[in-house]
C-alpha cells in the first residue's frame, strides 16, 4: 500500500446557517480518533490545529438577509489561503464546520491545480446541491451556496476574487433528494451531473462514480471530494441539522470510499456539517472516521477468502 502524507486542519466555521453545534466538529473527529485511524493504515499525518479567519467587520447592513455573510468571506478568504498552501506537499482534510467551507477549500485547491496545470474535479456527496446563488437563496444560509461560488456563478462580487473557477462539468453530485426549485432550474441549465437517490435505488450508486472516476483518470485530473454528513440516512448519521430521511446507507457509503480509494485519485476532502451537539455518543463522528478510512485503504480483506467467488 502506498504511504501517503495527509494534513488535518480543523476549521470551526458555525456562520453558514443558524443552527449552532459545527463548531465542535473538528474536536468530536479528533476525539473519535481520526489522527490514529490515518497513522494506523501506516499513513503519515499532521494535524495543524484550528484555525480561524482574520478580523472581519460584523456589521451586515448590506445584506441584512444573508446570515453572517462578512464573516463567512473572511473565512473563506483565510480557507482558501491555507488550502493553496497545504495542497502542495500533502492531502489536507478540511475537517468542518458547516459546508460554507467548501468555497474556501475547493478554490483554494482549484488554484493550485491551475497552476500545475491540472484540471480540478469535485465529487459532492450531499442531500442537497448547495448551489444557490446570494440572490436565489432564500434562507439566507450560506452552507447553501458554495458550488455557486467556486463554478464561479454571478452575484459573489464581495466574496474573494476567483483563481480558477471549477466548470460544471468537472462536478459528480450523488445523493441529492432535498432540491429547491431554483437549484433545480439552475442544475439543468448547467447541464450538471446531479443523481439523486431514485437514481441510486434503480442503479446503484456504482455506475456513475466508475464514469466519473475513469474520466477523471483519462485526463490526469485532481479529484477533490466533499462529504456531508446528509448525505447519509440520519437513522445512521443523526449528528447533522439538515437531516433528510432516505439517505445513503452506511454500506454504499462504503462502497463509494471504497472506489475512491482503489481510484487512488483523491487530493483533498472536506469533511462537513457534523455537528456533536445532535450526535448520539459520537455515533456519526465515528461513522464519518470509518468512512474515511475506507477511502484512505482500509478494507475488510486484502483478498478474496473464499474459493467460490
Ligand atoms: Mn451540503
Amino acid at each position: 500500500m502506498d504511504n501517503k502524507k495527509y494534513t488535518i486542519i480543523g476549521i470551526p466555521l458555525d456562520c453558514g446557517k443558524t443552527t449552532k453545534g459545527c463548531l465542535m466538529g473538528p474536536d468530536a473527529y479528533r476525539t473519535a480518533g481520526i489522527v490514529e485511524m490515518i497513522s494506523g493504515l501506516g499513513h503519515y499525518v499532521d494535524d495543524i490545529g484550528n484555525i480561524f479567519p482574520d478580523e472581519f467587520e460584523e456589521n451586515n447592513d448590506k445584506h441584512p438577509n444573508l446570515f453572517k455573510l462578512n464573516e463567512n468571506i473572511a473565512w473563506v478568504r483565510k480557507i482558501s489561503q491555507i488550502a493553496k498552501d497545504v495542497i502542495k506537499n500533502s492531502i489536507p482534510i478540511f475537517m468542518g464546520g458547516d459546508h460554507a467551507l467548501s468555497a474556501g477549500s475547493v478554490s483554494g485547491v482549484s488554484a493550485f491545480a491551475k497552476k500545475i496545470k491540472k484540471p480540478q474535479f469535485v465529487l459532492w456527496l450531499d442531500a442537497h446541491p448547495d448551489f444557490h446563488t446570494l440572490q436565489s437563496s432564500t434562507s439566507g444560509n450560506l452552507h447553501g451556496t458554495p458550488v455557486a461560488y467556486f463554478t464561479g456563478q454571478k452575484g459573489f462580487k464581495t466574496f474573494p476574487n476567483l483563481e480558477a473557477p471549477v466548470p460544471t462539468k468537472n462536478i459528480l453530485m450523488l445523493g441529492l433528494r432535498s432540491v429547491d426549485d431554483a437549484e433545480k432550474n439552475a442544475l439543468q441549465e448547467f447541464s450538471m451531473s446531479a443523481i439523486d437517490m431514485r437514481y441510486i435505488d434503480e442503479f446503484g450508486i456504482k455506475k456513475p462514480l466508475k464514469k466519473f472516476l475513469n474520466h477523471i483518470k483519462d485526463v490526469n485530473g485532481m479529484l477533490h471530494l466533499s462529504l456531508d454528513v446528509d448525505f447519509l440516512d440520519p437513522i445512521s448519521a443523526p449528528g447533522v441539522g439538515t437531516t433528510v430521511p432516505g439517505g445513503a446507507t452506511i454500506r454504499e457509503a462504503h462502497l463509494v470510499m471504497e472506489m475512491l480509494h482503489d481510484s487512488d485519485l483523491l487530493c483533498s476532502i472536506d469533511l462537513v456539517e457534523l455537528n456533536p451537539f445532535l450526535d448520539k455518543k459520537g455515533q456519526t463522528a465515528h461513522l464519518m472516521i470509518d468512512l474515511l478510512a475506507s477511502a484512505l485503504g482500509r478494507k475488510i480483506f486484502d483478498k478474496s477468502t473464499c474459493s467460490y467467488v
